[in-house]
């Protein structure tokens, strides 16, 4: 009896070792098989199934009831009243969740699993919990559109995707007789099963499937129908698909001579398209356009404006209740010679009240491009009757790409504290998404992905929740002696990424093309100034920074008061935005009693040495935390080391460059 005992447990624990994690599960975590019983007279309903059968393999309740009041008018919404019941001995939770739809529902269960593995209603850890508290809530998300954009090109390549190749793999959709029908391979299908798991775990309810920078191919039959069956996969699990597209398209495909929006032909194209989409896809949620932007076509080829193209396309899609998502990322076009950061602004102003009402604009959080900290991005006070949707980018382009531990929940709260959820009507967020096994590249760059839906369906969650959320239910560890440290490595790691690649309002001082790197000396005659690094930081013998007081190019009339004061006056500019502000002597004083060189050494040299505790703790601390999980500390540990390099070159190269100007010593 012993001997198979032992047999036994050596089976049982190579089957645990074997089922090492890679990363791919994301933070749904394992399955369980359980006891809970889910209550529920529910209709025949694809959504509320899956709800009862995520509550029946991850919640390790007695019994949970969920319940359909219309009346209640929660939205996407929910309550759950959970309270712990005596059985035996055992103390069991029951639960009760109430939505006013299916997806209400669904999202209610997520949250009632994330409540338990995050130990939010329990003390004590693991199987044996201690039970107290009577859980009430009530959630509802704070914007109807909670999106994210995919930038991923119909070959399978990604655009600023740094997670291996795209997810949606086109090829292994076959359609059938006349593009009808059609199948999809097993492992696309179960990849965007988890997939569609994990964004309704956090609420996110739409998906752009491709790049901004659109292929034409994106609206023939053979690729709508192909959307059609991956709209099937997402569609129960509240996830509306969108499509980026190219507005040059009926000329592309050979169908008119123009894309003009004025033009009859044209105009009748695109209905008839929006037509063909909604026959096949009838929840279909509408267009992302780029357009008059780095080379994409647009409205302004034919001398119409934004707001002539944006209601082209609005009025096709209308009768179906589609919206059309309009980029305000332009610059050059129309007005060059100006700041960049003043352009869409500039461009936008004037057509605000133009716009059909099922046309939002869609702004980057910063003026001007996703870097590690920018001033927000005045277009959101600017414009007052388009609705508006906040673009922020969870794929770390400027920001290490995959290879740097950057967790960016604190920067996108810093946006949110100047720009008031309230007055957007959506969040979207470009994909961090690709093929590789744990989905994001960096296994800390999944944390982004969490944050992004977590703060779109609640912006007021703290950035220190999210990463705890995050890390408990991704390693399975709640031991203080890991969660305390690596939650301040997640928190302080946007500000070390700013401090060591550029500190104190510096700007896009990268290398060109892939963003990675430092080349502050940046110049190549041939590109547009606006894609130079010298054209940012304007170093002389003086000083360093871009005036844009109103002395210089004014970019702070464009805020409102008190900040257009603030950022105007050096005295009063926040530091951390000064040389986005200011052309600043290397004299300087600054509030620490520094001079601006001092400061600007300090600041470097800090970026490098937090990189250097971070990769210390974990090479030496994390690893008795992550049982299961070695192969990400692995990969993790690996990372820190590249990072702390990388952080070195970038303090290096920067330093050197500017004391060429400053002609002062490098500190140390
Ligand atoms: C920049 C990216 C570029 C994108 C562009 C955009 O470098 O690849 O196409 O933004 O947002 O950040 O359209």
């Amino acid at each position: 009896m012993k001997k198979y005992l032992i047999l036994l447990f050596t089976v049982l624990t190579s089957l645990h070792v074997s089922a090492q994690s890679d990363g791919s599960q994301l933070w749904l975590g394992k399955q369980y098989a359980n006891s809970c019983q889910v209550i529920s007279q529910l209709p025949d309903d694809a959504t509320a199934k899956i709800a009862k059968q995520e509550l029946e393999n991850n919640w390790r309740g007695k019994n949970v009831e969920l319940k359909i009041d219309k009346a209640l008018n929660l939205g996407e919404g929910y309550n759950i009243y959970a309270r712990p019941a005596q059985q035996g001995d055992n103390i069991q939770y029951e639960a009760t969740i109430t939505a006013s739809n299916p997806i209400g529902l669904l999202y209610g269960a997520y949250e009632l699993i994330r409540l338990q593995n995050t130990d939010a209603y329990n003390t004590g850890s693991g199987k044996q919990q201690n039970f107290s508290k009577t859980i009430d809530e009530t959630e509802k998300p704070q914007v109807g559109l909670r999106i994210l954009n995919h930038w991923d090109n119909l070959d399978g390549s990604i655009e600023r995707g740094y997670a291996g190749k795209s997810i949606f793999k086109w090829e292994e959709i076959k359609l059938g007789k006349n593009g009808k029908g059609g199948s999809i391979s097993k492992s696309l299908h179960d990849r965007l099963i988890t997939y569609a798991r994990a964004n309704a775990s956090l609420g996110i309810n739409g998906s752009v499937l491709n790049n901004v920078n659109a292929s034409p191919k994106m609206m023939t039959a053979e690729y709508i129908n192909k959307v059609k069956i991956i709209a099937n996969i997402l569609r129960p699990y509240g996830i509306r698909v969108y499509l980026s597209i190219n507005f040059a398209s009926p000329m592309a495909l050979g169908y008119t001579k123009t894309a003009d929006p004025l033009d009859k032909k044209v105009q009748q194209w695109w209905k008839k398209k929006a037509k063909e989409i909604y026959a096949t896809i009838p929840d279909f949620g509408g267009f992302l356009v780029k357009a008059n932007s780095e080379g994409q076509p647009g409205p302004g080829d034919y001398h119409r404006t934004h707001a002539d193209g944006a209601n082209m396309l609005a009025d096709a899609v209308k009768p179906y209740g589609g919206i059309i998502m309009w980029r305000s990322f332009v610059y050059g076009a129309n007005h060059k010679g100006e700041d960049r950061v003043k352009q869409a602004v500039s461009e936008f102003k004037g057509m605000d009240g133009k716009f059909r009402d099922n046309v939002i604009l869609q702004s980057k959080n910063g003026p001007l491009d996703f870097q590690p900290r920018e001033p927000y991005a005045p277009i959101f006070d600017n414009i007052k009757q388009t609705p508006q949707i906040a673009e922020l980018q969870i794929t770390q382009e400027y920001l290490g790409q995959s290879k740097h531990l950057t967790y960016l929940a604190p920067m996108w709260k810093e946006f949110f504290g100047f720009v008031n959820p309230d007055r957007l009507v959506g969040i979207s967020g470009v994909a961090n998404i690709g093929d590789d096994a744990n989905w994001c590249g960096h296994p800390f760059s999944q944390a982004n992905w969490y944050a992004f839906g977590r703060l779109a369906w609640n912006p007021s969650l703290t950035a220190e929740e999210i990463a705890h959320e995050w890390l408990v239910q991704t390693y399975e560890n709640q031991d203080e002696r890991f969660t305390k440290p690596v939650e301040m490595m997640m928190m302080t790691s946007r500000e070390a990424c700013v401090n060591y690649m550029m500190p104190l309002g510096l700007h896009h001082i990268f290398k060109f093309d892939h963003h990675y790197g430092p080349e502050p000396d940046g110049f190549i005659a041939s590109y547009p100034l606006e894609w130079c690094p010298v054209y940012y930081h304007k170093a002389d013998a003086q000083g360093v920074g871009f005036d844009r007081s109103s002395k210089g190019t004014d970019a702070v009339g464009q805020y409102p008061e008190p900040y257009r004061n603030l950022y105007d006056n050096i005295e009063t500019c926040p530091e951390e935005y000064l040389l986005w502000f200011h052309h600043v002597p290397w004299t300087y004083k600054m509030k620490s009693g520094s001079t601006l060189w001092q400061e600007l050494c300090m600041k470097y040299n800090m970026g490098v040495a937090m990189v250097e505790v971070y990769r210390d703790f974990w090479h030496t601390s994390a690893k008795q935390f992550m049982k299961g999980h070695e192969q990400e500390w692995q990969h993790t540990d690996s990372l820190l080391n590249v990072q702390l390099e990388n952080a070195k070159e970038w303090r290096n190269t920067c330093l050197k460059y500017f004391q060429t100007f400053s002609k002062m010593k490098i500190y140390e």
